[in-house]
């Protein structure tokens, strides 16, 4: 179910248990600012999701209360993330979901990552 992208942080949603190390997951990139693991329902060859270290619950939250210093060193680990899995030539596409219109499910802002084929027309 799509969450209210307006909620208070929830220091028990899935993701921030994965900061944690409570759940597995299959880490491609972690630095001080964010981490990288796979989608565990991938929707292309290559579906990574990459979240901020810090407790934002979705790219509006991020935008309105991050710094400057997390806002950019999460932005350099999502563009360091798709160099290193070589998306860069073939290209590839970056996606937020932001509350309920758009179907956010986990409130913890995520950035989908998607490559590995061509990935046909935007949704509208
Ligand atoms: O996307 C939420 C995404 O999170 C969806 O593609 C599945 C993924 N997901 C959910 N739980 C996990 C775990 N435990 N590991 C990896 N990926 C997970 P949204 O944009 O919120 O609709």
């Amino acid at each position: 179910m799509a969450i209210d992208a307006t909620r208070p942080y929830d220091p028990d949603n899935i993701f921030a248990k994965i900061l944690r190390g409570e759940i597995p997951n299959k880490t491609v990139y972690e630095d001080e600012w964010a981490l990288a693991f796979h989608d565990i329902n991938p929707a292309a060859p290559t579906h990574i999701l990459v979240i901020p270290k810090g407790a934002y619950v979705s790219w509006d939250d991020f935008s309105a209360r991050g710094s400057n210093e997390e806002i950019g060193g999460f932005v350099r680990a999502v563009g360091h993330v798709a160099r290193a899995l070589d998306l860069v030539a073939p290209g590839y596409r970056l996606l937020a979901n932001v509350g309920g219109h758009a179907g956010q499910e986990v409130p913890h802002l995520h950035v989908h990552l998607f490559g590995g084929r061509p990935l046909g027309p935007m949704l509208a």
